[in-house]
């Protein structure tokens, strides 16, 4: 049974969460309007939830409207695959990467990476190669700090090199006794997690609030891509989008009938 809270709502047996980027928005961009007005009306008649691989910050930015809290807008709020996870606001207890690894062997990985990556011959490099999260590093040969346009070039010139590829095999010979999960999730860069620290761990959060139904709603929806886990996981019902707009079509289609 679901708590009163969701219960007084029309089909408050069923739980919606949505990937960030590429589902509810362009990568790193904004919420349309439209979508943070659909997303609004689709609460009123069951609980929603977002299951970003970024940090809170991050999501924040994307989904946040001005003078808001993002928080107050969904019923769940999972960042960093639910590593950080708050219901209603409140944050819910969670585990860390860094407590996992433990300090020495995360020297090694980061001393690693950090040396691979000035090694590697890509056209150009920013900054902030290697950023470190609650529940995971993320990886980036380019830099974070790269623009969307260079983000762009990147993600076509990796497309062709296969340079994200080449790298998380390396890392995943070089360091297979460490329990790591390796993603490529976004554009730029790759995300590293313990084992069953993918998506999934965000609905560990949910399982005991008896919903019915769980949807995700994702576009990286295919094996290795990082909505793979949580879209194929027998608690989902798992629909592929290719952008922010067919999600919009398929909530309408689905549940606005
Ligand atoms: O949500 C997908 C990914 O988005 C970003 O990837 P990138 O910067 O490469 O486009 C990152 O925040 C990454 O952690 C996340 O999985």
């Amino acid at each position: 049974m679901v708590s009163a809270e969701f219960a007084s709502r029309p089909l408050g047996t069923k739980l919606v969460l949505f990937d960030v980027d590429g589902t509810l928005t362009l990568a790193r961009q904004l919420v349309s309007p439209e979508m943070a007005a659909l997303l609004r009306e689709l609460r009123a008649k069951l609980a929603i939830g977002f299951v970003g691989g970024s940090d809170l910050v991050k999501i924040t930015e994307q989904l946040q409207a001005p003078g808001t809290n993002v928080l107050d807008d969904f019923d769940f709020a999972f960042a960093e695959n639910g590593l950080t996870a708050f219901k209603a606001g409140k944050p819910i207890e969670s585990q860390s990467f860094i407590k996992f690894v433990g300090e020495e062997r995360y020297k090694k990985l980061v001393n690693f990476i950090l040396h691979y990556i000035a090694d590697i011959d890509i056209p150009i490099k920013r900054g902030t190669f290697v950023e470190f999260r609650n529940g995971m590093i993320n990886v980036s040969p380019i830099g974070r700090n790269a623009t969307i346009q260079e983000r762009l070039d990147f993600q076509a010139y990796d497309k062709i090199h296969g340079i994200r590829a080449a790298f998380v095999k390396v890392l995943q010979e070089k360091f297979a006794d460490y329990g790591l999960t390796y993603s490529i999730g976004g554009q730029i860069s790759f995300d590293v997690f313990p084992h069953g620290w993918d998506k999934t761990f965000a609905l560990r959060h949910v399982e005991a609030e008896g919903f019915e139904e769980i949807h995700f709603f994702g576009d990286k929806t295919y094996q290795g891509g990082n909505d793979w886990e949580i879209f194929s996981d027998p608690r989902t019902i798992g629909h592929s989008v290719s952008n922010p707009d067919d999600t919009y079509r398929q909530l309408k289609a689905l549940f606005f009938q």
